[in-house]
């Protein structure tokens, strides 16, 4: 197994988008939360910041697009595993626009692309959970079986599990890896079901790594030459207690990253950004 898991976590480049004004109003959200534009933007630097500058990566930033108020939540128009890209079909009519910008900037960066056309079919990226082995995929209000099926067949090397997701918008609304075969698990009840779940359909045992707030289990995990393991996770401010948690880890170089104002739309750290791995200048 070391050869499938070894490059997990791997990463040079990332691909992301500018906030558009009709965010404040129109980004689609479940708490009907007044949003700060200026707020949200400052939040979107400073990831970026990260990304680009303390972890290295080379950032494809796409321009924002007034018609599509969400186009920062990049992970729901795309899923990339080694060099294949799946241009999805989000659940939300009004964000399929996105799938378009995304797929010439995936074909900007070469990788082989997969388009999901079936009319029937809807899947959002972050109903989506790569833990290097397998993928798991939400069922939710925006991803279908038909979705996954897709999903199934455009990644043929890896089993594809369903989870059935409630009360929550996407399956990484609660949980997210922290490392090679590390589960990040939110407390609530639906977190707990969902990973049952997770545990029951995989030939492998999972460590986890339970937070109090399901929110604060959405974190991103790379694995960085001469840096190891690193996860952005929440900051102190937002959820003081998982934070703690995170502080344990010891292997993990742990970097806190702002999204209070892009969560008031659903958003997580790991909606604003796609992950790549591939040996090449942009
Ligand atoms: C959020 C889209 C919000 C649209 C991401 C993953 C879980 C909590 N207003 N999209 N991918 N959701 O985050």
């Amino acid at each position: 197994m070391a050869g499938l898991m070894g490059g997990f976590g791997n990463f040079t480049h990332a691909i992301v988008r500018a906030i558009p004004a009709s965010f404040a109003k129109q980004a689609l959200r479940t708490h009907g939360y007044e949003v700060d534009l200026a707020a949200a933007q400052r939040e979107q630097e400073l990831y970026v910041g990260v990304l680009r500058h303390k972890l290295g990566l080379q950032v494809l930033e796409l321009p924002a697009d007034e018609s599509v108020p969400d186009c920062v939540f990049v992970e729901d128009v795309a899923v990339v595993c080694g060099d294949t890209a799946l241009v999805t079909r989000p659940g939300a009519a009004s964000r399929r626009k996105e799938a378009e910008t995304m797929k010439m900037a995936l074909k900007e960066l070469n990788l082989n692309i997969v388009e999901m056309m079936d009319e029937t079919a809807t899947l959002d990226g972050g109903d989506v959970l790569f833990t290097g082995r397998e993928f798991f995929v939400g069922l939710s209000r925006r991803t279908n079986q038909r979705g996954a099926e897709i999903l199934a067949d455009t990644f043929k090397d890896y089993a594809v599990s369903t989870v059935p997701v409630y009360d929550n918008l996407h399956l990484k609304s609660f949980c997210s890896m922290a490392g090679p075969g590390l589960i990040i698990i939110g407390s609530s009840e639906a977190a707990q079901k969902a990973l049952k779940i997770m545990q029951q359909m995989s030939d492998h045992r999972y460590d986890k790594l339970t937070v109090p707030d399901d929110a604060a289990a959405n974190c991103i995990y790379l694995n960085i030459p001469n840096k190891g393991h690193v996860l952005l996770h929440c900051t102190p401010e937002e959820y003081p207690e998982s934070v703690k948690v995170f502080e344990k880890l010891k292997d993990h170089m742990l970097i806190p990253v702002m999204n209070a104002e892009k969560e008031k739309t659903d958003g997580a750290l790991t909606c604003c950004s796609i992950l790549i791995n591939k040996k090449m200048e942009i």
